[in-house]
Formats: structure tokens, C-alpha cells, sequence
């Protein structure tokens, strides 16, 4: 079977999970990303080369989440700008259109529909004990808006549109795949069997990768620009951004969580080498922060020029990248409609 027949089997109009070459399901799982700036170090070692190196395991569907983007300020030119962008890096990190379904949120109108039936079904007592929602809100909540709010609604939606199984997220996220569950199964026993039930899938290694300039904070792309490392960064910002990331005093090249600037540059290393903490550990003993912070960057620049690479000449084709943003929504447009169309029914609204 050729790579894009084998995709198109899997994303299937009834939005059933597909039969691979052995007759075993494989199971369904949605992933999703934010457009909110230039995707980060942090993003690609705990989110995008999982997504690359699981293509084959999971019936896999990735959502560029522009509408969870808009639930904090965005500049409309850089936001349409960042969405492509970061359409063209998951591609260029080894996501295949052809054996995948990659696409954009807004470009599926059935994800905002679901989201608002879904909203009247979800009691506010539930979104109240959101955690994201209370360090994203920031000090002044009255002045969050609404979007963010009911964020963790327009995730299920996107979510049991598509009757995924799995969803992978960082620890912090994890309350919003549970959340998922519980609309799932309100819903199902309001109005009878609709929408599976999802698990979060939650990784521990590179789970959380921190700020190179405060590493009590978690690395992200709307942060400064000197506490991340972005996947475009030229190789002398990487090396110039790593060399005056946080450390701490001490001399020695050890994993030790309390002290967490070296540990986190450590984790990132680890991530990227697949070494050993004691391969690691003998590797630097005796040496400097400086030796280390050389061998860091070189280790970051080599993973991320070739992906570099290939985004500059997806970015330099944008016929090309609308088409396949447009394959995209396409192959998951009959499971989102039929599941829309079947809640509309049960729910009274056809
Ligand atoms: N620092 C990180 N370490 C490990 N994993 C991370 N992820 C994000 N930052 C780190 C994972 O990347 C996936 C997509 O995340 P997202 O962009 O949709 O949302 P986010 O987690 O809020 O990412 P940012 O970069 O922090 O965005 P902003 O600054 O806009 O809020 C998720 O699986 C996430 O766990």
C-alpha cells in the first residue's frame, strides 16, 4: 500500500479508527500546537520528534491550534505568518503529510461549533479548577478573556471530534485531557454513546524543558527571546543564547535537580544525544561549563540545521504549503462533519 492510500484508509469518514496491514486497530491520537510564536527547543524535544517517531505506531492527526492562539492577544499579520510557519516546521521535522493528517484548527469550522455545544453541556465548576487558566490569566483576571477560559472546551472539542483515543501533552495539560474525559462522558450519557472517551498520553523524559534565563520557569515561545532556543535560530544565536544561559556556581557536571540551570542544560543534552546521565556524567568530569555549553550547542545546532533546511524550502514554496495545509483539513473533514452532524441531531439542533 503506498504511503498516501495508507493515509487516507486511517482517517476514515466514519471517523472509526483504522484496520492496519495485520487487522489490528491501531489507535487514534490527537496532538495539537499553538501558533502563538516561533516553536521552541522546548516544543520540539517534548512534543515534535515524539509525533515524528510515532507516526507509524498511532493513527495520528496534528492540529495547528490557531484558535487557541487568539485566546490571548495575537497580531493578526504574525499570527497568519506563525500558523504557516509552523505548518512548514512540522513538516520539515519529519511529520509526513502523506502518512499523517496535518492541519490548521480554523480551517475545520466544526471544531468552534462542537466547542460551543460542548460548552452548555461543561459546568463552569469544572473549568474553575483549571489550573492553566489561573497562571495564564495572570494577576488580573476579570481582564482574561472568555477564549481562555473556556479553552480547555475547545480542546475536547477538538479532541472527540475525531473520537481520538490518546492525546500526548506535557504534565501541565494533563488536567485538560481529563476534563476531555468528563465532557465525553456527560454528553454520552445525556444523550446516549457518542464520543470516546480519551486518555492522556504523558511523557517523563524532556516532559519539561526550562527557560535558559529563569529554569525555574518552563521554556516558552511567548516568552523573552533569550530564555528559549526557537527551531529557526541561526547556529551563532543557539551558541550565543546557551553560553549565557543560567548556572549556578559549582563546578561540576552532575545531574542534580537542585541545581536546575545545569540540569535542565544537561536534560536538553541527554534528550538530544539519547546518552546515558552516567555516559554524560564521565563524559564531562573534569571539564568546564564552557566545554560542556560548546558541546550542547553543537549537539542543538546539528538537530536543528537540517530541519532548518527543509522549513526554508517549504517557506520558499507557499502554493505548496497551502495545498498541503489544504489535503490537510481535507482528509480529516468527513470524520469532523459526521461527528458534528451526529451531535447536532442528538442534542435537537437538526
Ligand atoms: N518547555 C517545554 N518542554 C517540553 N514540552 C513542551 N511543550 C511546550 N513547551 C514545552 C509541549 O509542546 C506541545 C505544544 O505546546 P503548545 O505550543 O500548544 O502549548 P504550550 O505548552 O503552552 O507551549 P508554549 O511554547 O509554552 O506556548 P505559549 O508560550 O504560547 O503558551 C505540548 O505537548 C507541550 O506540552
Amino acid at each position: 500500500m503506498s504511503a498516501s492510500t495508507s493515509a487516507s484508509a486511517r482517517i476514515a469518514p466514519a471517523g472509526k479508527p483504522a484496520e492496519v496491514a495485520s487487522g489490528a486497530k491501531r489507535e487514534r491520537v490527537f496532538s495539537g500546537i499553538k501558533p502563538s510564536g516561533t516553536p521552541t527547543l522546548g516544543n520540539y524535544i517534548g512534543a515534535i520528534r515524539h509525533w515524528v517517531a510515532e507516526q507509524d505506531i498511532y493513527d495520528n492527526i496534528y492540529c495547528v491550534v490557531d484558535l487557541h492562539a487568539i485566546t490571548v492577544p495575537q497580531d493578526p499579520e504574525e499570527l497568519r505568518f506563525n500558523t504557516r510557519q509552523l505548518y512548514a516546521l512540522l513538516v520539515a521535522s519529519g511529520l509526513d503529510p502523506a502518512r499523517s493528517a496535518i492541519f490548521v484548527q480554523s480551517h475545520m469550522h466544526e471544531h468552534a461549533e462542537l466547542a460551543w455545544v460542548l460548552d452548555c453541556v461543561t459546568p463552569m465548576g469544572w473549568l474553575n479548577r483549571m489550573t492553566q487558566f489561573k497562571s495564564k490569566a495572570g494577576s488580573d483576571r476579570e481582564l482574561a478573556s472568555a477564549g481562555l477560559y473556556t479553552y480547555p472546551v475547545l480542546m475536547a472539542a477538538d479532541i472527540l471530534i475525531y473520537h481520538a483515543d490518546a492525546v500526548p501533552v506535557g504534565e501541565d495539560q494533563k488536567q485538560h485531557v481529563e476534563l476531555a474525559r468528563d465532557v465525553a462522558n456527560t454528553f454520552n450519557n445525556r444523550f446516549g454513546e457518542t464520543f470516546v472517551e480519551p486518555r492522556p498520553i504523558v511523557r517523563t523524559v524532556g516532559a519539561r524543558i526550562m527557560s535558559l534565563d529563569d529554569p525555574s520557569k518552563k521554556m516558552s515561545k511567548s516568552e523573552s527571546e533569550n530564555s528559549y532556543i526557537s527551531m529557526i535560530d541561526e547556529p551563532a544565536a543557539i551558541r550565543k543564547k546557551i553560553a549565557r544561559a543560567t548556572t549556578d556556581s559549582e563546578r561540576t557536571i552532575v545531574f542534580d535537580e537542585k541545581r536546575p540551570g545545569i540540569f535542565n542544560l544537561l536534560a536538553i543534552y541527554q534528550s538530544l544525544t539519547g546518552r546515558s546521565q552516567d555516559a554524560i556524567e564521565a563524559e564531562f568530569e573534569g571539564k568546564g561549563y564552557k566545554e560542556f555549553k560548546a558541546a550542547l550547542a553543537d549537539a542543538v545546532v546539528e538537530t536543528l540545521e537540517p530541519i532548518q533546511q527543509r522549513y526554508k524550502a517549504l517557506m520558499a514554496d507557499p502554493d505548496g504549503l497551502e495545498r498541503l495545509m489544504a489535503e490537510g483539513a481535507a482528509k480529516v473533514q468527513p470524520t469532523a462533519q459526521a461527528t458534528l452532524q451526529t451531535v447536532l441531531e442528538k442534542v435537537g439542533l437538526r
